[in-house]
């Protein structure tokens, strides 16, 4: 494809990294994962795994160098807990992990299946083992979140998407306690018409913090007669005030090309839900489920990400 940019993404020789075949147990998919290192360099995907109902939960896996040698959890390790939280009664998806070090804790933004569609659910963990459910913080429609690591102007700030039908667009909301939401802002609206972006956005992994400002991966859905396309686009936004939009790239960065991204559950769809920075600052491993099936990994540069949308804005 010689009419193209340079891709700022590429992806790893031997994707997919994960898939069912893999699980210690009987699934139908595995995808959407949220990503973070540990303490002791240890990669670990909070994975979406889909049972054979049709119901997610979340599975970790752990990985020495990310890229292979896996040891998933024997069982789940989140399950929905609809007795308790009866928003989690069609599953929980969708995980976005944010480190925060105020709380020594880690902090999983989740999209909660509830009778009415999805909602934003929170939970905290140390270790991923045991986990603290906050509940659903943004009732339906609302998904793709993540909360920022640290408070922005004495508030703790989330990134979500609430669904003003027939149009989505990224939204940010202060709390002082984690559990009330208030000063909603837009962020980023969807754009109109033919764009790869128009209608329908959403963030993907948590922003990314560079010394120019929250580096952003959003999602775009370009809906047309043989269905949905995911796609990926870049933008830069106020480090001091979140929902600023400093920059905004034009052409999406990443889109499905390879037959495992077209190809699946629900095909035409490459969807990261989290990251992990490599040992020099720079290098950024992107980990997405593709087609709603399987994790793959695809490698980039954050400096180039800012380089380009100096160009491509
Ligand atoms: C979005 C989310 C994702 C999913 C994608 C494609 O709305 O529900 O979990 O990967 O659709 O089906």
């Amino acid at each position: 494809m010689k009419n193209q940019n340079p891709e700022l993404f590429h992806r790893y020789e031997k994707n997919p990294i994960l898939s069912s075949e893999n699980w210690p147990y009987p699934i139908n998919s595995v995808f959407n994962a949220g990503a973070t290192l540990m303490p002791d360099g240890t990669t670990l995907l909070l994975c979406r795994v889909e049972d054979r109902r049709g119901l997610s939960h979340l599975c970790a896996a752990r990985s020495a160098n990310g890229v292979d040698g896996w040891q998933i959890d024997p069982k789940p390790t989140l399950l929905p807990d609809p007795d308790n939280f009866t928003e989690e009664l069609w599953g929980i998806e969708d995980p976005r992990i944010t480190f925060v070090p105020e709380l020594k804790k880690y902090a999983v933004a989740y999209t909660a299946f509830t009778r009415d569609g999805p909602g934003v659910a929170l939970a905290f963990t140390e270790d991923f083992k045991s986990f603290e459910r906050y509940g659903v913080i943004m009732p339906p429609e609302d998904k793709d979140a993540a909360l920022l690591p640290y408070k922005i102007d004495g508030h703790w700030a989330l990134i979500h998407r609430p669904v003003s039908a027939p149009r989505a667009h990224m939204w940010i909301s202060y709390s002082s306690d984690l559990r009330h939401w208030g000063s909603h802002k837009l962020m980023m609206e969807a754009r109109k018409g033919a764009w790869w972006d128009a209608n329908k956005i959403g963030l993907s992994p948590p922003p990314i913090e560079t010394p120019e400002g929250w580096l952003v991966i959003y999602h775009g859905v370009k809906q047309s007669c043989s269905g949905c396309i995911y796609r990926l686009g870049l933008a830069l936004f106020d480090l001091k005030k979140p929902e600023i939009c400093l920059k905004r790239g034009t052409e999406w960065i990443f889109s499905p090309v390879e037959s495992y991204e077209k190809h699946g559950d629900v095909g035409d769809v490459v969807f990261p839900c989290g990251y992990t920075i490599g040992k020099d600052g720079d290098t950024i491993n992107i980990y997405y489920g593709a087609a709603d099936t399987c994790i793959a990994l695809a490698r980039g540069s954050i400096k180039a990400m800012l380089k380009w949308l100096e160009i491509c804005k």
